[in-house]
């Protein structure tokens, strides 16, 4: 009974996180600390100038608004290179026939993803003429919880926030897609996605 869907990228789609982190490792030794993948946690869902700060934090570095757009554009830089190289293998079980799925039941598809190298992954793994309509972090400026990512994709859809459900990883995710008024899937672990109306394993227990 719904009318559109709206889908986050990472940890949803696609498993990018894996790069994210490679990427902030790599930065962080060259800073001289380490970056565990516990820390990596709390990138997900976090936009790119957000993680830059934790990543610092956690390194107990501070520095000037100018270094820190040097070194989110390197670290933006390592990551492309991991990202160049994906293609449909490295899809999340179930994503694209369940998006397949929605599309045989006439069911409006957006993106709703804070990565601004969105639309790029979607067509290196091959799925993005599925979608209706694309909202990522070039488009939208405020980050989860925040609504806004999940407001501008419903309306790009053409519905009402009532109409779409979200499919979201991310704790921030989740809290955005409800403040947007919307019904929320949690993808991932129940007692972390608590606020979810619902939380699967992944996109896979959805097919069949
Ligand atoms: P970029 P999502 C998010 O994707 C990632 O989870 C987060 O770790 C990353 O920092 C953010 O995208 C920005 O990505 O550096 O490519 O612009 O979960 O919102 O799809
Ligand atoms: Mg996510």
């Amino acid at each position: 009974n719904f009318k559109g869907a709206l889908f986050d990228l990472d940890g949803v789609l696609v498993d990018t996180a894996k790069y994210h982190y490679l990427a902030w490792k790599r930065f962080a030794e060259q800073l001289g600390f380490e970056f565990t993948e516990a820390d990596n946690e709390r990138l997900k869902g976090v936009s790119r100038t957000r993680s830059l700060e934790i990543v610092l934090e956690v390194g107990g570095i501070t520095l000037t608004e100018e270094e820190k757009l040097r070194l989110a554009e390197e670290k933006n830089e390592r990551y492309l290179q991991y990202i160049r190289r994906m293609d449909e293998a490295e899809l999340l079980p179930g994503a694209k026939e369940y998006l397949h799925k929605l599309r045989a039941r006439g069911i409006k598809i957006a993106l709703g993803s804070a990565s601004k190298n969105a639309a790029f992954i979607l067509d290196r793994v091959g799925i993005a003429r599925l979608f209706d309509a694309i909202v990522d972090g070039t488009k939208v400026s405020r980050a989860k919880p925040d609504p806004e990512v999940f407001v501008v994709g419903c309306k790009e859809l053409g519905l009402e926030p009532a109409d779409c459900v979200v499919f979201e990883d991310a704790e921030a995710g989740v809290q955005a897609a409800l403040a947007a008024g919307m019904r929320v899937v949690g993808i991932g672990r129940a007692d972390i996605l608590r606020a979810a109306n619902l939380v699967v394993r992944g996109l896979d227990e959805l097919v069949g």
